[in-house]
């Protein structure tokens, strides 16, 4: 029995068997986590109808600590697990966890064609710049000028702009939070997740030990409030100094439209397949 009414309280909703989890000290994919469960909760979805579909990396790994049904998949291709899933089983709410290696680089092609078809999925891209799991990489969306393994001399390609994208390729609901506004993102999960569609939440995430200790950008919670300095300039521009150019994304809801969710039309031409079903008729 549900009670979303109730006091939220995280380790109702994690496999404390598992604990301790493996993330370093201020990782932002454990704030991430716990603003998804608490919309989650907020949502009062029962466990037993929740699928969570990850890839490989510190992102992917996060599906295995949450007490629900979880497939912890090959690199980059959660979105194409969680569309055969959710064709299969649309009772199921069907959440993707991917980093921004596994979503944008090895499994970029799937995002647009997930955000093209606009099937009921949420996709929540945990964006720490970097390749976190196999010890900090070049991602695609690495800041220019910023210091990783491959790019010892300061990274000299643009980065990515995700959401930008997927609302390009169509996604039904686009946002992006960073960690710092907790509430904030867990209302954009929330609304993510009512939504009847493909929706796409980015979250900026700190990845303190391989990426902001190779970048000198201080301790975890100096990232947290640069994060506030850097997504909104224009109200937090003197709290934290950074000698970085700050990440001027735009955050908060980016685009919402109501167009078709793919899993009806798919189910509605499978049916008249069938035998007695419109085609089915033709092919007897
Ligand atoms: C096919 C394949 N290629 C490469 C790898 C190695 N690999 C594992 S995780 C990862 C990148 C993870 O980066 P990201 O998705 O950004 O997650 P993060 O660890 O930063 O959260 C890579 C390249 C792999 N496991 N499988
Ligand atoms: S390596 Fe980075 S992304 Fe991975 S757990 Fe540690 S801080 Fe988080
Ligand atoms: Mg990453």
């Amino acid at each position: 029995m549900l009670d979303s009414a109730s006091a939220f309280d995280v380790r109702s909703y994690l496999r404390e068997e598992l604990m301790p989890h493996f993330l370093c000290p201020g990782c932002g994919h454990g704030i991430a986590l716990r603003a998804l469960l608490w919309a989650v909760h907020e949502l009062g979805i029962d466990r037993d109808r929740l699928a969570v579909v990850s890839g490989i990396g510190c992102a992917g790994r996060l599906s295995a600590y949450i007490d629900a049904s979880t497939f912890h998949v090959t690199h980059g291709r959660p979105l194409a697990f969680a569309t055969g899933l959710k064709l299969a089983r649309p009772d199921l709410t069907v959440i993707v966890i991917t980093g921004d290696g596994d979503c944008l680089a090895i499994g970029g092609n799937h995002l647009i064609h997930a955000c093209r078809r606009n099937l009921d999925l949420t996709c929540v891209l945990l964006n720490n710049e970097v390749y976190g799991m196999t010890g900090g990489q070049v991602s695609p969306t690495t800041a220019e000028s910023r210091l990783t393994t491959t790019t010892p001399g300061g990274n000299v390609e643009p980065a990515f702009d995700a959401c930008a994208l997927a609302t390009a390729a169509g996604a039904g609901y686009v946002a992006r939070e960073v960690t710092h506004h907790v509430p904030r993102l867990k209302e954009l999960f929330r609304d993510g997740l009512a939504h009847p569609g493909f929706a796409f939440v980015e979250v900026i995430s700190d990845c303190t030990e391989v990426y902001g200790r190779k970048n000198d950008l201080g301790s975890a919670p100096e990232m947290v409030l640069r994060q506030k300095s850097g997504v909104r300039p224009d109200a937090y521009r003197d709290t934290v100094a950074t000698p970085f150019r700050p990440n001027t994304l735009p955050t908060g809801l980016l685009a919402r439209t109501d167009r078709a969710e793919y899993g009806a039309a798919w189910r509605e031409v499978v049916a008249a397949a069938q035998p007695g079903g419109a085609t089915g008729n033709r092919q007897s």
